[in-house]
């Protein structure tokens, strides 16, 4: 089961299989050196490592079933031969069944579990869910988004797809609610969630979130590569952590396994 101990908090490393990703997009020339760098986060102490085959930057397009599922499945099953949780960051049925069917043990989706049919393969398995926030859709969704109350309409859609989810009987602790950092939010709406994390944490739901390298970070800080962002990365990570956030979605596993040890031995 994916838990994480009192005062502590469980660490996703993410794994981009594609070319276009915002910060690590075009990293492995193919499924091994993918595999490689997932099973070296594990080893690094992530808790699970997210195995994304689409790109969701703003602006991206989408990709096809068949070149997400080349992307992906074979990275799935190398890391799951291996003894590696895996996560499988798709909003597509087919690849989260096929990927699931693999021995992934959770499915992320960015679009927050709209589908039917996407909730069913979950609730139809053991597996857990994680739901996230979008507003739009990826193309798009960076062009003046708005929100009348970016925190209660965040709470609103999340807590309806936490409800679907229990309701299709995916039990609480294989879910998994996600504000979305990023996607479809401007600089303000991003602050104002994680600074209102509580609320969302407040009905008890497990909250992941994802500030890793993102673009919000190099706005606060001046840093404009992504890579150079992990510093940013740790200490909106560890201020979600202490609104109520139980894990953190990151590419810097070394660093934030290390924030980890220190910050969860001064919480105790
Ligand atoms: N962010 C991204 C992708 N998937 N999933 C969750 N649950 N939360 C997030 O914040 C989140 C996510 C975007 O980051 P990344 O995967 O690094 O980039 P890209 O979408 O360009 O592949």
């Amino acid at each position: 089961m994916l838990s994480p101990k009192p005062s502590s908090f469980l660490i996703m490393g993410v794994l981009n299989v594609t070319p276009d990703s915002f910060s690590d997009g075009g990293a492995y020339p193919n499924a091994e050196a993918a595999m490689d760098a997932g099973l070296r986060m594990f080893e690094l102490g992530a808790d699970i490592v997210d195995v994304g085959g689409e790109s969701t930057r703003p602006g991206s397009r989408p990709i096809s079933l068949d070149e997400e599922l080349d992307r992906t499945l074979p990275v799935v099953r190398a890391l799951v031969s291996r003894g590696v949780a895996v996560s499988i960051d798709t909003s597509k049925p087919e690849v989260a069944r096929r990927a699931v069917d693999a021995g992934a043990v959770m499915v992320n989706d960015v679009t927050g579990f709209r589908s039917g049919e996407m909730i069913s393969v979950v609730a139809s398995s053991s597996v857990c869910a994680c739901a996230m926030h979008m507003r739009g859709e990826p193309r798009t969704m960076q062009t003046e988004p708005h929100y009348e109350d970016v925190v209660g309409e965040v709470c609103e859609f999340l807590f309806g797809r936490a409800d679907a989810l229990l309701a299709a009987g995916v039990e609480s602790h294989r879910l998994w609610i996600d504000p979305g950092i990023g996607f479809g939010k401007t600089l303000t709406h991003n602050l104002q969630l994680l600074r209102s994390l509580s609320v969302l944490a407040g009905r008890g739901d497990q909250v992941m979130v994802g500030v890793s390298r993102k673009s919000f970070l190099g706005t606060l800080s001046g840093e404009t590569r992504p890579a150079e962002r992990v510093a940013g990365s740790i200490a909106a990570g560890l201020f979600a952590v202490t609104q109520g956030a139980k894990a953190l979605r990151v590419h810097d596993v070394a660093q934030t396994v290390q924030a980890r040890a220190v910050w969860s031995q001064l919480s105790l």
